[in-house]
């Protein structure tokens, strides 16, 4: 009996330590940011009177009877952007002109006061509800840099801006993002003062308190963008890419010359590559318009579908997110070129990534997590991200070979770590079996959300091998993939 009680106890033991996932690697998501990370491509509206002025930057005097598209259509925005694969919108609320697209009770400089539907109108409604409407997600851009505001520059003004943030926080729904960035400050219209001011912008705004006593209170999911985060860190540049190796973990640093790191004086130079080992999981947005400027000018166009494909690849494919700006004409609807551009790189996004060449393989892997099936290694190719391939805690360098029943060609290879356990992988490898040797094909650094390279010529095997080949601690894979380019 007393035998009995031992070997099973022992074997409860046993099961139990089994079942035990790895330990958490340092800094990891919160979990509205790994819902953030699922959205990865979304859009960033600019849409105010600067882009009836053909402005980037509106000065704060333009009449705000300016703003009147002749033909505004949400849907319009919404149905192209969701054709380019688009999961989310930003809405630029109010820009540094200081116009506000809602019937704001802060500032008479709002949208009542323009001939838009009356003076009854509320934009910031009308792409709200197109959104989600459409399934997509929606967040807002106030800008605290008002060049309109008669009391930018005093303390007053924080108020003001907070009451601009309650609003929008309030009346439009649960918000995916509320998006900050750090232009603030220099001349502009000011209630007529027409004048410089500068703000000291490590005290002036207040951020920690606006934050934690807004953002978090009203908005708990939505993700803190800024230079700093708190939740999304500015990728440093707005060209679209973060560095080729890019770790979702950042420990804030200030910029040169400067004590503390605040939106508008971050270190851009630490940005786009993050911190390897960082205090805070603040992975990365790459910010781009999808036309030169973020407002709508006739004379420019939008990029191209296979530009947009690279730009994909050098964001999303490096653990970030791509955020494409949208500019809607003054009719107030993308131009047919962007929703043709959105659409073409959306289809090929979806089409390459439509089935994973490797998904019917069966796989080998040197190690399983104590031998539990929960961990196996087949985890990485069912297409569920919540199940992940783990090791012992003592198998940091594993391997696993994936073969199939007939020759794949493919020149993509995706791979994605279980990021609730944190960014573990620090270098990975992935060999093709040809001519009866192992040939390595690829060899790669930080994975974390999402790895995706794209090799320079394709690739003809029946069996491949990935190898991790550096890693602080045991690894979490939750999906491996290859894929053929549609281009
Ligand atoms: C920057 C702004 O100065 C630009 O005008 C634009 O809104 C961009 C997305 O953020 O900080």
């Amino acid at each position: 009996m007393i035998r009995h009680l031992t070997a099973l106890l022992l074997l409860t033991h046993a099961l139990s330590f089994a079942q035990t996932p790895p330990k958490p690697y340092g800094a990891t998501p919160a979990p509205r940011q790994v819902l953030w990370h699922q959205t990865e491509v979304y859009g960033l509206i600019h849409f105010t009177p600067t882009t009836f002025e053909n402005k980037e930057w509106g000065f704060g005097d333009a009449d705000p009877k300016s703003f009147n598209p002749s033909d505004f259509n949400a849907e319009q925005i919404v149905l192209a952007a969701k054709a380019g694969g688009l999961k989310g919108i930003v809405l630029v609320a109010k820009h540094h002109d200081g116009f506000a697209l809602w019937p704001t009770k802060t500032t008479e400089y709002n949208i009542t006061k323009s001939p838009f539907r009356d003076g009854k109108g509320d934009l910031v409604k009308e792409v709200a509800d197109a959104t989600r409407k459409h399934g997509l997600k929606f967040g807002v851009y106030c800008s605290p840099w008002d060049r309109n505001n008669a009391k930018y520059g005093t303390p007053e003004y924080l108020a003001i801006y907070r009451e601009q943030l309650r609003e929008l926080y309030t009346n439009y729904g649960e918000l995916f993002m509320s998006w900050h960035d750090g232009a603030n400050g220099g001349d502009g219209y000011y209630g007529g003062a027409k004048e410089k001011r500068s703000i000291d912008n490590t005290t002036y705004y207040q951020w920690d308190s606006t934050w934690t006593n807004l953002t978090r209170k009203l908005q708990p999911n939505a993700n803190i963008f800024s230079d700093i985060g708190w939740d999304v860190r500015w990728a440093g540049n707005e060209d679209g890419s973060v560095n080729e190796t890019s770790w979702a973990t950042l420990t804030p640093k200030p910029s040169e010359g400067q004590n503390v790191a605040v939106p508008g004086q971050a270190n851009a130079t630490e940005n786009p590559g993050g911190t390897r080992n960082g205090k805070f999981w603040i992975p990365a947005e790459c910010d781009v318009p999808l036309r030169k400027g973020w407002f709508y000018h006739p004379n420019e166009k939008p990029k191209t579908p296979e530009k947009l494909f690279d730009l994909y690849l050098k964001s999303v494919g490096r653990g970030a997110a791509l955020d494409l700006g949208l500019a809607p004409d003054t009719r107030g609807q993308l131009h047919a070129d962007d929703v043709a551009a959105l659409k073409a790189f959306g289809d090929h996004v979806s089409q390459t990534f439509a089935t994973n060449l490797v998904g019917k393989a069966t796989s080998k892997a040197v190690n399983v997590r104590g031998y539990n099936s929960i961990y196996s290694a087949k985890n990485i190719l069912d297409g569920k991200p919540e199940s992940y391939w783990a090791t012992d805690d003592d198998f940091k360098t594993p391997e696993v070979i994936m073969d199939l029943s007939q020759p794949i060609v493919f020149d993509i290879i995706s791979i994605q770590e279980f990021i609730k356990l944190g960014q573990r992988i620090e270098e990975f490898a992935v060999d093709a079996w040809q001519d009866n040797n192992w040939k390595e094909i690829h060899k790669g650094t930080s994975v974390g959300a999402k790895r995706i390279v794209k090799l320079e010529a394709p690739v003809t095997t029946q069996k491949v091998r990935l190898r991790i080949t550096k890693s602080p601690v045991s690894i979490a894979i939750s999906e491996f993939g290859l894929y053929k380019d549609s281009e």
